[in-house]
């Protein structure tokens, strides 16, 4: 029995367009939802990975597989029907899972011919079972996996073409921020792997540098913290020989021996959502946490970096209290609080968010013609419709901030000071250049938005008019 597991590509997510820029080769994550699907599936199926983001293969060539599976972000789903068209209309069987599976289910379940929706640690053997006997069911529900039963990931499978390795120690997030998946797909309840499987798995990866995918990598609560350091100190003694870059809360700062044993264990960069330079904009979007003890952010970031550890950091524009101005704040903020990186992104509603709901209610989806317009919910473009900020308003604050925080005066001063202060001088320039490529195709990009988006306002208004139906809609600005 022959399985293809497909990730499917979206051009425009300029970070995993390797074709276009060769710094993306260090910012291409693996498929890890696929590499955990592989060690779920029993020995008598041979596996396939196809990753398009490393080049979309001729699928004509390959031989026929029994079974798809294919994996997607919101911003996937569009190539992923064309993927699963392609082989329904050869006769094979077509599954799909993941996020996007999980929260469109009906829009999924009308062009595959099952969906699996939550984690597929519990359902995938049965799947494969039913699929074995031609007796696929239309749905399966994996709901939260059991965090024991997450196998090891098939990282044989990958094993060449990449720069980095990944791994997964943790699921869920209690924190439920407003425009944010995690909690809604992988639960509240914040589950930790066993060290022993995260150790193994650790030792299966032949990349000497690795992504931990975790959402929020050392929890809230002190005996996740407690648990993390565990987990550090037996990665310390595994002798493991890998670096790695994570994701974390700010919290990551507030523990000495955390941060000690972090770095004895590997860890050279950490990603962190600020998401608003104001405590305005963090209650919008529930981030409260990041406000506790009036947090000086300059002083945490600084006390990660003494641990020569990079710290990169995410903002949000498009808030409701966001005005003309918010990108060079942004800018501005992140330089004071001393980031390597800044990774700044619209404002866009995910399916399944809080966020969703509410713009949903108030007829603020912009771009709402699905399953087409998905290709652009890559929170690299503005999708709906912002309170302060026109469609041309919001592009150009995402310029300038990108445009302050990236010039290359800027760039040399924090290579500079990781120089000075002992930080990874070569991640910092590589992180740097990687950015800032990313954002001249980032502004290519948005001349073709921007034509993609006028088409379809003029469209949508004709439409409306001839209908009589044109009073409905509040004016776009832009
Ligand atoms: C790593 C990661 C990335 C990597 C991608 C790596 C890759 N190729 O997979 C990078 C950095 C490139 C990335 C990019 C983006 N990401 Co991202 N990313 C993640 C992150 C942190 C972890 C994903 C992961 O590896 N999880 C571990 C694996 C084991 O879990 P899993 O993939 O969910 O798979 C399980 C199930 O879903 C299921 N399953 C999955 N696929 C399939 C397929 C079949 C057939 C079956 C049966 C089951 C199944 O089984 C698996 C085992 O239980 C998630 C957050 C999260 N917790 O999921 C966000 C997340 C997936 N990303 C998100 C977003 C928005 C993006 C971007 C659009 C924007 C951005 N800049 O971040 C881009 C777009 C990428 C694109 N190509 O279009 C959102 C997606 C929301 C949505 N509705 O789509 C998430 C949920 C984060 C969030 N804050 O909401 N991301
Ligand atoms: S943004 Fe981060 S902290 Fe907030 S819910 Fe998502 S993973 Fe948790």
């Amino acid at each position: 029995m022959r399985l293809y597991l497909i990730n499917p590509s979206n051009q425009l997510v300029s970070i995993v367009n390797v074709k276009e820029s060769r710094w993306n080769r260090y910012r291409v994550w693996k498929p890890l939802g696929l590499m955990v699907l592989a060690g779920l599936t029993p020995p008598e199926w041979e596996i396939v990975i196809v990753d398009e983001n490393l080049g979309v293969p001729d699928y004509q060539a390959m031989p026929r597989p029994d079974l798809v599976g294919i994996t997607a972000f919101t911003s996937q789903a569009n190539r992923a029907y064309e993927v699963a068209t392609h082989f329904r209309n050869l006769g094979v069987p077509v599954v799909m899972g993941g996020i996007h599976a999980t929260m469109r289910l009906d829009e999924v379940m009308e062009r595959v011919d099952s969906v699996v929706t939550g984690e597929a640690e519990s359902i995938w053997p049965q799947v494969l079972e039913d699929a074995r006997h031609g007796s696929l069911k239309r749905c399966y529900d994996g709901g939260l996996a059991e965090i024991n039963d997450v196998p090891l990931a098939r990282h044989d499978l990958l094993a060449t073409g990449y720069a980095l390795g990944s791994i997964q120690t943790t699921r869920g997030c209690p924190l439920n921020c407003s425009f944010c998946s995690v909690t809604a797909f992988n639960g509240a309840k914040y589950r930790q792997r066993p060290i022993s499987d995260v150790v193994r798995e650790f030792q299966s990866i032949r990349e000497k540098y690795v992504l931990v995918v975790d959402d929020n990598l050392i929890g809230t609560r002190p005996e996740h913290i407690a648990r993390a350091k565990d987990m550090f100190r037996a990665m310390a003694q595994a002798n493991l020989r890998k670096e790695w870059i994570a994701q974390a809360t700010i919290n990551f700062a507030d523990d000495e021996e955390l941060l000690a044993l972090a770095a004895k264990a590997g860890c050279r960069g950490v990603f962190i959502g600020f998401e608003s330079p104001t405590p305005q904009g963090l209650r919008e979007i529930g981030k409260k946490f990041n406000l506790l003890k009036s947090r000086d952010f300059r002083a945490s970031v600084r006390r990660i970096q003494r641990h020569n550890i990079l710290v990169a950091g995410s903002f949000i524009i498009g808030l409701d209290v966001d005005e003309p101005g918010i990108g060079k704040r942004i800018a501005e903020v992140a330089c004071r609080y001393g980031l390597d990186n800044l990774n700044v992104l619209f404002l866009t509603p995910l399916p399944g968010t809080r966020l969703w709901d509410q713009m949903t209610s108030q007829d603020r989806i912009a771009l709402d013609t699905f399953p087409q317009d998905w290709k652009y919910y890559t929170l690299t473009f503005p999708v709906a419709r912002y309170k302060h900020l026109s469609l041309d308003g919001i592009i150009q604050e995402m310029i300038s901030c990108n445009r302050d925080f990236y010039s290359m005066p800027r760039i040399l001063r924090r290579v500079c000071s990781s120089l000075w202060q002992s930080r990874r001088l070569l991640f910092s320039l590589v992180s740097n250049l990687s950015y800032r490529n990313n954002f001249r195709l980032d502004c290519r990009a948005y001349v073709e938005f921007k034509r993609y988006w006028g088409n379809r306002h003029q469209l949508s208004k004709a439409v409306m008019k001839a209908e009589g139906l044109d009073f409905l809609k509040q004016p776009i600005r832009g």
